[in-house]
């Protein structure tokens, strides 16, 4: 029987079968998968192949994993070769920004674009809170938002606390697997509480924001939308690993540069201090924006050519 994971607490999996059947899993034996050095085998999002195992308990054995057709991947802190995958076969992600309370960075926007980009998922920036912006912060927030929808990003101004641009989020979650990601405390719960009232789960006081010193779980869970459609929640996880990508690589997921990088005078330019570099050309002329050549910058120095 084929079932899908909707949740992994580590040892064990919640997963559902087409017609709608849960049941709890686990892994006997070992299951090896893509051949990829991971520290959780199965992820959310992953097709598996179950056999019965207790009918009055509800467990099955997982006895195989289907060949995903994407996943992402979170670094481990401790061991940079280590990688932990988060959720697998997504159509898109969405990251949920806020201009305060918490602020996101644009240094983390990029970031994090720049992994989808790697992961070749569509993204989608929502800024959340918009009912506390002042005049200020509204007008940083147009700011931002053209810097992204000229690089092609689509970007949504929501509220969830006055139920404004929830339609608009509703509309892109309409039949797509979407993770969902962001900083904690930008809302992400409290969007999931108005899609599905019935759940009730627990928003985050604002104490916990910083998340310094507590213990959040960092695992993944999936919802069916009742509209048709899936979402992904990955509370407590920080951000997409960027695995695999070198110095030369990397402007290849900036779309602006990207689409410069035939135009440089070296094929293997990094945009820093090369001659004829279409990309620094292209700073000077403000067809590219500072702060997205300060996050290439900033991403460039944290990789290691060792890494790849
Ligand atoms: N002012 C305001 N507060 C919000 C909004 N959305 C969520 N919050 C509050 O922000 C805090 C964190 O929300 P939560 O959903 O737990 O964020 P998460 O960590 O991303 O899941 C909670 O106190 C929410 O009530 C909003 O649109 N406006
Ligand atoms: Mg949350
Ligand atoms: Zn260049």
């Amino acid at each position: 029987m084929k079932a899908l994971v909707y949740k992994s607490t580590g040892s064990w999996y919640i997963v559902k079968t087409t017609n709608g059947k849960q049941f709890n899993a686990r892994i006997k034996g070992v299951l090896k998968i893509d051949g990829i050095t991971s520290t959780n085998p199965i992820a959310v999002g992953d097709e598996v192949m179950i056999e019965l195992e207790n009918d009055i308990e509800n467990t099955v054995t997982i006895t195989a994993v289907c060949s995903r057709r994407n996943y992402v991947v979170r670094q481990s802190p401790h061991n940079k070769r280590q990688h932990h995958i988060i959720a697998s076969n997504l159509d898109q992600s969405i990251l949920f920004a806020t201009i305060k309370d918490p602020i996101t960075s644009t240094g983390f926007i990029d970031r994090f674009l720049c992994s989808c980009e790697m992961y070749h998922l569509p993204a989608i920036i929502v800024f959340n809170k918009s009912d506390i912006y002042t005049t200020k912060d509204n007008n940083k927030f147009e700011e931002i938002k053209a810097i992204y929808e000229a690089i092609g990003y689509k970007v949504i101004l929501t509220s969830i606390k006055n139920n404004e641009g929830i339609e608009a989020i509703k509309t892109i979650l309409h039949n797509k697997t979407t993770l969902l990601s962001g900083h904690s405390g930008v809302g992400k719960t409290s969007f999931i509480n108005v899609v599905f009232p019935k759940l009730d789960l627990k928003t985050q006081e604002v104490s916990d924001w910083s998340g310094k010193g507590m213990h959040t779980t960092t695992f993944a869970e999936m919802f069916d939308l009742p509209f048709g459609g899936k979402i992904i929640d990955t509370p407590g996880i920080r951000e997409l690993g960027l695995i695999g990508v070198s110095k030369q690589e990397l402007s290849g997921y900036f779309p602006e540069m990207k689409a410069l990088i035939n135009e440089c005078k070296f094929n293997n330019c990094i945009h820093i201090n090369e001659p004829n570099c279409a990309v620094k050309k292209a700073l000077h002329n403000n067809t590219i924006a500072e702060k997205r050549y300060m996050s290439y910058l900033n991403i460039l120095e944290t990789i290691s050519d060792k890494n790849y």
